[in-house]
């Protein structure tokens, strides 16, 4: 017997050691796929909120931590400017995987929004939006506000990257710890403002600023789409010749609640007169954009700083007014119904073109089928159609 259980011993030994060995050396390698930063729950950026989501989920346990997108929302709502800028990056983001991480970001804070006047500057290229949104901020900062400016820089896309454009622009603004600057690129334009401009307001307010600034890019009937985001709007036009209303499209005289002759110094201080009046004439031919408030025009001067106060004091004027007798609530919630439409539009679309890409490929049939005479188009449309609703592929998975 001590002989057989040498050899047992000899035997089973050696392998459970090898086993033992084994396991441990898997272990770890398993430790270390776990450590990897990429599959990390801390989000680094918008396209990464969503992925890390996923692999939280998969790597953690039932009852664990608040998601990222949860703990991105926290961030924001506590103030960090960093968390901020995330949010921001990642409502911005126009890649359908983002969408659903960036919707339930703004649902996570959307309690403690809707605190901020929201204003649009709006104008022509190089009118002085930038200046006038630096000149005004500091104001208001001055009065005790926080202030946010979403700015569209049209030369980050000549730049192809860098968009410094416009906060080099704002850098006594840039400098105040009361201020937030954040300057999205044209790229993702849509209607003169950028992607998810209403999600970066709402994220905004989320963080307690109390203005928000949005500058537009400045281009045409574009420019409409600023009224859908703002509670109000205040139009830069240039000081001087009497072509004035003819260089600017009638449709964004007719959303603006103020009219601001910019640049009222030195030798346009007079032209900027002759402007206002002849705003303020033709504005009496137009229906104000709001019931509750007349079209304001005047001069100032972003650069010397004159009418800013006075700018800011009717601002202030015009929030008193609209808050009171309820307009700006129930402008907020028909902008709010109307980006409902606005995003389940924009997901048809989508929708639309991966059917239209599927419908190209080989694979798909139903445009050989038409091209071939054996399908009639509108029986292969309200085919195609079905399949949107449905929300299948071409292919017939489910999404
Ligand atoms: N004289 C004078 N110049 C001004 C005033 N405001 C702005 N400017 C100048 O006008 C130029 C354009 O100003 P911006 O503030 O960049 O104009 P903008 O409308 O933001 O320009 P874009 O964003 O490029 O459309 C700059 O050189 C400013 O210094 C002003 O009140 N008076
Ligand atoms: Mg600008």
């Amino acid at each position: 017997m001590p002989h057989d259980l040498q050899v047992v011993a000899a035997i089973f030994v050696p392998l459970a050691l090898v086993c033992a060995i084994g396991w441990i050396v898997y272990a770890r390698r398993l430790a270390a796929r776990g450590a990897d930063p990429a599959a990390g729950p801390v989000a680094k950026s918008a396209g990464n909120v969503a992925a890390a989501g996923c692999e939280s989920r998969a790597s953690l346990p039932a009852a664990a931590a608040p998601s990222p997108v949860q703990e991105l929302a926290d961030s924001i709502l506590s103030g960090q400017r960093r968390a901020l800028s995330r949010g921001i990056t990642l409502v911005e983001s126009g890649h359908p995987r983002d969408r659903a991480a960036a919707a339930e970001l703004v649902q996570a804070v959307f309690a403690d929004t809707g605190g901020a006047i929201r204003i649009g500057i709006s104008g022509p290229p190089g009118v002085g939006k930038s200046t006038f949104a630096e000149a005004i901020g500091l104001h208001a900062i001055a009065q005790g506000k926080r202030v946010a400016v979403l700015a569209v820089d049209p030369s980050s896309t000549i730049s192809g990257g860098s968009i410094l454009g416009d906060k080099t622009r704002m850098e006594h603004l840039g400098r105040s710890d009361s201020a937030y600057i954040r300057p999205s690129p044209s790229g993702g334009l849509h209607g003169g403002i950028a992607r998810g401009v209403r999600e970066s307001v709402t994220l905004c307010e989320a963080a307690g600023f109390d203005v928000v600034l949005i500058e537009t890019m400045g281009v045409g009937q574009a420019e409409l789409a600023v009224r859908e985001v703002v509670d109000l709007v205040a139009l830069l036009v240039q000081p001087g010749a009497g072509d004035n209303l003819q260089g600017i499209k009638r449709g964004i005289v007719e959303i603006a609640d103020f009219v601001l002759v910019n640049k009222a110094d030195g030798d346009l201080k007079r032209p900027a007169e002759l402007t206002v009046g002849e705003y303020k004439r033709a504005l009496r031919l137009m229906s104000p954009p709001s019931e509750s408030w007349r079209p304001e025009v005047f001069a100032c001067s972003a650069v010397e700083g004159t009418g800013i106060d006075h700018a800011w004091a009717r601002i202030a004027a015009f929030d008193a007014a609209t808050t009171q007798d309820g307009t700006r609530d129930s402008t907020r919630a028909r902008q709010a119904a109307a980006a409902v439409w606005g995003y389940v539009n924009l997901a048809l679309r989508e929708s639309l073109q991966e059917v239209r890409a599927a419908t190209q490929s080989p694979a798909a049939g139903w445009e050989a089928e038409v091209r071939a005479g054996r399908m009639a188009p509108a029986a292969a449309a309200i085919r195609l159609l079905d399949m949107v609703r449905d929300g299948r592929s071409l292919t017939g998975t489910s999404e």
